[in-house]
């Protein structure tokens, strides 16, 4: 480039620099808004991350492989629960899993975007993949849950197939607890491995996946904090997520998941975001029958956890590297 066109080109940009300064408040308030709508990666530099509650290893390796191959953070989550949802053996998710009182399997998932985009579906009944359901309700539809028939109603215009979850596993145990009766939900067994996921792709979009078959031998019709975006997960792109697994209801009257982003937003580390999320619940209830645990990841790729009880184990994935963690507990 000649000196005169750099003298040109250079004195250009010094008066739109000088233009632009006048509407620097402006723009910054255009630029906070447009982070708000999820339109920009704020700068934060994020470290590739895949987060999920308990031990589905093989679930958190399936979401890795999508985001090491520069996939997009929603469709690992999508794909790594989906895992778990296909497996007879985990009685807590999808086929397989334990049902209500009834006799039936009922499940309930959510999904939520870099863009806070959101989708859920609850008492959803013959669908193996509630996950992929919520994912069409987030962006087929204007709105964010669809609830028993309506969901399964929708599920089937999309093109899933009805099939019957219950396994033999799952209705002789249900048969067995029948003689009793007894609802008191076994903590870490009866409300565990339900799966919750986050993760962080390349781009540094962060995005969650949450699904489960929730309490064994709720009462028909209960719905859990799984499927509701705020309690059993949180998205914001800007601060991290969050994620829940455990008794439902203590999640779902303290708001969880949303707590912990916010408290990640007012400066608290994930691990004392998921603690204070936790305290909330211990200051109000009786926790001695109650487990719930806490995990989260921040803009920046760091993580944590917290539960009421020991016990609570969760799989972090990051540059291929696959751990099983103890979560910190207030017992
Ligand atoms: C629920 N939170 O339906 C779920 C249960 C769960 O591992 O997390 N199980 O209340």
């Amino acid at each position: 480039m000649s000196s005169r066109r750099k003298f040109i080109r250079g004195s250009l940009l010094s008066s739109f620099a000088i233009a632009m300064s006048g509407l620097k408040s402006c723009t910054n308030a255009n630029a906070e808004e447009a982070v708000t709508k999820g339109k920009t990666t704020p700068s934060t530099k994020s470290i590739p991350t895949v987060i999920s509650t308990w031990n589905n290893r093989v679930a958190n390796e399936k979401a890795w492989s999508i985001i090491e191959n520069g996939g997009r953070a929603i469709d690992a989550v999508e794909q790594g629960v989906k895992l778990v949802e296909a497996d007879p053996e985990d009685q807590s998710v999808g086929y397989g899993g334990r049902p209500d009182r009834d006799g039936n399997v009922t499940l309930d998932a959510c999904i939520m975007d870099e863009a806070g985009n959101a989708g859920a579906v609850c008492f959803l009944q013959n669908i193996k993949h509630p996950i992929s359901v919520a994912r069409k309700v987030m962006e087929d539809t204007p709105h964010v849950i669809l609830a028993g028939e309506g969901a399964l109603k929708f599920a089937l215009s999309e093109g899933f197939k009805e099939e019957d979850l219950l396994t033999e596993l799952s209705r002789n145990e249900w048969e067995e607890w029948r003689k009793t009766s007894d609802y008191k939900p076994k903590i870490n067994i009866e409300n565990h491995d339900t799966i919750g996921m986050l993760a962080i792709d390349q781009a540094g979009n962060i995005s969650g996946a949450c699904t489960t078959s929730g309490l064994a031998y709720k009462m028909q019709g209960r719905v859990g904090d799984s499927p509701i975006i705020g309690a059993g997960l949180y998205i914001d792109n800007e601060v991290g997520g969050a994620t829940a697994t455990g008794m439902g209801e203590a999640v779902l009257k303290s708001v969880g998941s949303f707590l912990v982003v916010e408290l990640m937003r007012q400066g608290k580390s994930p691990d004392e975001a998921c603690k204070e999320a936790v305290m909330r619940i211990i200051k109000k209830q009786d926790y001695k029958d109650l487990q719930v645990g806490y995990l989260a990841v921040n803009k920046a790729g760091e993580t944590g956890s917290y539960s009421i009880h020991p016990g609570f184990t969760y799989v972090v994935n990051k540059a291929s590297k696959t751990q099983t963690k103890d979560a910190l507990s207030y017992l």
